[in-house]
C-alpha cells in the first residue's frame, strides 16, 4: 500500500531499459540521461549494459540494462512518462515482443501492488526474465518483490541466465 506523504519523500522506483535497433548503447545511454533529468525523477542507481539473446520472435539480440530511480510522481505519471520517453527515441508499437530501439519497463514501485488493465505493478513476467532479473541484482538485491514476497537475488537463481552476458566496458 503506498503510505501518505510517500509522494513527497519520493518512493523507489525500478525501471528495466531495452533495445536491439539502432545504436542501443548510446539510445540507452541517452534515456537514461533524459529520465535523470525529468522533473520529479532522482536517478539512485544504474546498472552494467548486458547482450542478452532475444525471448520472442526471431529477433537481433538486446542490450539489456536496470535503474533505481526516485520518484516524485504517482506511478500513473511515471509509466506516461516512460511512454513518452520511448517515443522521443523512435519507438514504434509494432508485433508483440518484437524488435524496438527502446523500451523502459516499469518493474516496482515501493512495495506497491497494481492490476489494472492500464498498469501492472510488479511487472508481471520479471520474474521469469533473467534479462530483468541479473542487472536488477546488480543494483538491488535485496527488493522483495511484493507478489512473490522473495527477493530479487532469489529470483534470480530460478531463471536460465546463459543467455545473459556482462557487456565489456560497460
Ligand atoms: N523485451 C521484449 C521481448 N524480448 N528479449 C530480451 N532479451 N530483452 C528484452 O528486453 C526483451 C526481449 C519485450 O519487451
Ligand atoms: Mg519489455
Ligand atoms: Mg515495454
Amino acid at each position: 500500500m503506498l503510505k501518505t506523504g510517500a509522494i513527497a519523500k519520493g518512493v523507489r522506483a525500478a525501471i528495466a531499459l531495452g533495445s536491439n535497433i539502432g545504436d542501443s548503447r548510446e539510445i540507452l545511454e541517452a534515456a537514461i540521461a533524459t529520465l535523470a533529468k525529468t522533473p520529479g525523477i532522482v536517478l539512485e542507481a544504474k546498472s552494467h549494459w548486458y547482450k542478452t539473446k532475444a525471448v520472442g520472435p526471431p529477433q537481433p539480440d538486446y542490450l539489456n540494462g536496470c535503474v533505481i530511480v526516485r520518484i516524485f510522481m504517482l506511478p500513473q505519471l511515471l509509466l506516461e512518462t516512460l511512454l513518452a520517453i520511448e517515443q522521443k527515441f523512435g519507438r514504434v508499437r509494432q508485433e508483440r515482443w518484437g524488435p524496438r530501439t527502446l523500451d523502459l519497463d516499469l518493474l516496482l514501485y515501493d512495495d506497491l501492488i497494481v492490476d489494472t488493465p492500464t498498469l501492472q505493478i510488479p511487472h508481471p513476467r520479471m520474474r521469469e526474465r533473467a534479462f530483468v532479473l541479473v542487472p536488477l541484482t546488480e543494483i538491488a538485491p535485496d527488493w522483495v518483490e511484493p507478489v512473490s514476497g522473495c527477493v530479487i537475488k532469489d529470483l534470480v537463481k530460478e531463471v536460465n541466465c546463459s543467455d545473459v552476458h556482462l557487456l565489456m566496458g560497460s
